[in-house]
């Protein structure tokens, strides 16, 4: 097992997640303090006529500026830890490659050096069955509109692009039986877009794939 393969991304959009929250709650409750105060103080009261209201440069440009700069350290954080989880990805030498298709309203999981394609969704409910402690290479695309292949267990989350492909390698770190799900909203069946992950022991992977296998293994 290489080095590489030990390093575990899963918890850097924890990271980015605890960063977000008090910053989000932050702004929200600015907002409604602000909204609060103007409507008690300014609210209509007998003998007070209108203010003339004038603007003040100076207040609106370091708002503005304040936003600015918390969005770009948002998306600082964001973007490097993206960059983090990738860089790992692309360095692991997966030792199963799955072609996941989204599609309304299914999903299509392909395993290219058996043959097998497992389909799960309104059309069925074939499991999308993996080895244990194992980099997958999991190519996403999407036949028509934009869904998202989101496995809780995980901690992963990503959308599948009609028309673009994006690889990830992901790793199951128990064996199991997980719920996984179209995190996109893609149409009426939208929540019928369901999978079940069943993580095997290598060798209970090696023994599903054989029976199931449309095409010679080595
Ligand atoms: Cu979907």
């Amino acid at each position: 097992v290489s080095q590489i393969a030990l390093i575990s991304t899963r918890h850097e959009y924890d990271a980015l997640f605890s960063t977000y929250v008090p910053i989000a709650a932050g702004v929200f409750a600015v907002v409604v303090v602000a909204i609060l105060a103007s409507v008690i103080t300014y609210r209509r009261r007998p003998g007070r006529a209108a203010d003339r209201w004038s603007e003040s440069n100076r207040l609106e440009a370091g708002y503005a500026l304040l936003l600015t700069a918390t969005v770009a350290f948002l998306l600082y954080l964001t973007f490097t830890a993206e960059h983090r989880v990738d860089t790992v990805a692309a360095r692991e030498r997966p030792s199963l490659v799955v072609n996941v298709t989204g599609a309304k309203w299914e999903w299509q999981f392909a395993y290219p050096a058996y043959g097998i394609v497992q389909r799960s969704g309104t059309v069925g409910h074939a499991p999308l069955v993996v080895p244990v402690n194992e980099p997958i290479r999991f190519n996403l695309t999407s036949q028509d509109v934009i869904h998202a292949f989101w496995v809780p267990e995980l901690e992963f989350k990503r959308d599948l692009i009609p028309g673009a492909t994006e690889s990830v390698t992901l790793t199951f770190s128990r064996a199991g039986t997980f719920p996984g799900q179209c995190a996109e909203f893609c149409g009426l069946r939208h929540p019928d877009m369901i999978v079940t992950v069943r993580a095997l022991t290598a060798a209970g992977f090696a023994a599903w794939a054989r029976s199931h296998a449309r095409v010679a293994t080595a």
